[in-house]
C-alpha cells in the first residue's frame, strides 16, 4: 500500500517541488499548464468537405460485386471528415451512402443512436422494417429509425437501392450512453406494411409543404428525432442564399438539381445524390445552378437545449 506524503506536500519548498508532488496525483496546477483551455470563438477544427453521388454509387456498385449483406451487415460507405480519425462526418455526426441489391436483405438490429435515411434511388419494393413494420423506400424519402427502434432493410424491387444515412453516434460515443443489440431474429419478421407510418417522410407530402412555403426554408416535424433537426430548401436558378454561420454542424444532402456553395471560402460544387458538410461556425452560402432542393439536418437541437446555439452575423 502507497503511503502518500502529504505532509511532504505541504510543505513543498518551491514551485518546482510542489509540481513534483502534484504530478502523481493526476493533477496538474492550472496557472503552470500549457493545454489549451479556452479560445475567443470557435476554432473550425472541422474541415468543409463534400462526396460525390457518381462516386459513392461507384463504390457501392463494386462493393455489390464484392461482399454480401450477410457478411456485411450493412454494405456501406461512410464518409470521414479530412479532419477526423474517426468515423464521423462532423462532430456529432456521421453520414453514410448504403446500397442493398435486389432480393437481399440486411439483418436488423438497433442501438442507442438515432438515425434516418434518405432515399436518393429505390424501385417500389425497397423497404426498411421498423420494429417489425415495413416502411417503403421512395426516392426523395426520409425514414427516421429514433434510438433503440429495431431496423433492417429489404429490397424485393428491380434495382438496386441507394440511400444516405445520418446517425449521431459520434455523440453517442462521446457521452458514453452507448448501447448495441443484434435482433435475436437476426431478419425481423415483418408484421404489417405501412406507408403512412409515422417514421416515414414522403417525398409527396414534404415536396407539398415546400411549395407552399416557398422560398422560406421548411422544418421537417421527426418528434421522434431529439438530437437531429431536419429542414428542406428550394432553390430557383440563380438564386443566391443568405449566409448561415452557427455553432451548430450542419449537413446538407442535395434532393434535386445542381449548384455550388461556398463554406468559408472553400468552393463546393453538388449536383443530386451528394452530400457536404458545413462544420460549426463555418459561415456558408448556397446558389443553384438549376432549380434544387437541399435537405439540411443539425445538430442545433443538442446545442439549443445546452445553451450553446449562437447564430453569426451574415
Ligand atoms: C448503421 O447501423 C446503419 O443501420 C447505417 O442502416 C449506417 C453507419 C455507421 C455506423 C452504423 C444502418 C451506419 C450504421
Amino acid at each position: 500500500m502507497l503511503t502518500r506524503d502529504v505532509d511532504g506536500l505541504s510543505n513543498a519548498a518551491s514551485l518546482d517541488e510542489l509540481y513534483e508532488r502534484v504530478a502523481p496525483l493526476s493533477a496538474m496546477p492550472g496557472w503552470h499548464s500549457s493545454l489549451p483551455v479556452m479560445w475567443p470563438e470557435p476554432q473550425k477544427t472541422l474541415a468543409p468537405a463534400h462526396w460525390s453521388y457518381r462516386e459513392m454509387k461507384a463504390g457501392l456498385d463494386a462493393a455489390g460485386r464484392l461482399i454480401d449483406t450477410s457478411i456485411a451487415e450493412r454494405r456501406n460507405l461512410v464518409l470521414i471528415n479530412p479532419a477526423e480519425a474517426r468515423l464521423a462526418t462532423t462532430r456529432t455526426l456521421v453520414v453514410a451512402y448504403q446500397m442493398v441489391l435486389p432480393g437481399e436483405v440486411a439483418r436488423s438490429h438497433r442501438h442507442t443512436a438515432n438515425a434516418l435515411r434518405i432515399v436518393i434511388d429505390a424501385e417500389p419494393g425497397t423497404y426498411t422494417v421498423v420494429d417489425g413494420v415495413g416502411v417503403p423506400m421512395e426516392q426523395g424519402d426520409v425514414l427516421l429509425t429514433p434510438g433503440m427502434s429495431w431496423h433492417g432493410h429489404a429490397n424485393e424491387g428491380n434495382a438496386p437501392a441507394y440511400w444516405i444515412d445520418i446517425l449521431d453516434l459520434p455523440l453517442v460515443q462521446l457521452l458514453e450512453p452507448m448501447f448495441y443489440e443484434d435482433h435475436p431474429a437476426a431478419y425481423e419478421p415483418v408484421n404489417r406494411h405501412d406507408p403512412e407510418s409515422a417514421f416515414r417522410l414522403s417525398r409527396r407530402d414534404t415536396f407539398a409543404a415546400l411549395a407552399a412555403a416557398f422560398p422560406d426554408e421548411i422544418a421537417l416535424a421527426a418528434p421522434s428525432l431529439l438530437t437531429i433537426g431536419l429542414f428542406m430548401s428550394r432553390l430557383e436558378p440563380g438564386q443566391t442564399t443568405a449566409s448561415r454561420q452557427t455553432t451548430a454542424q450542419n449537413i446538407y444532402v442535395v434532393l434535386e438539381g445542381r449548384g455550388s456553395s461556398t463554406i468559408d471560402g472553400t468552393v463546393i460544387d453538388w449536383e443530386r445524390g451528394d452530400v457536404f458538410v458545413a462544420p460549426g461556425w463555418r459561415a456558408h452560402e448556397h446558389r443553384a445552378g438549376e432549380s434544387a432542393v437541399l435537405l439540411r439536418a443539425t445538430d442545433a437541437p443538442v446545442l439549443e437545449k445546452l445553451g450553446f446555439l449562437r447564430q453569426g452575423a451574415p
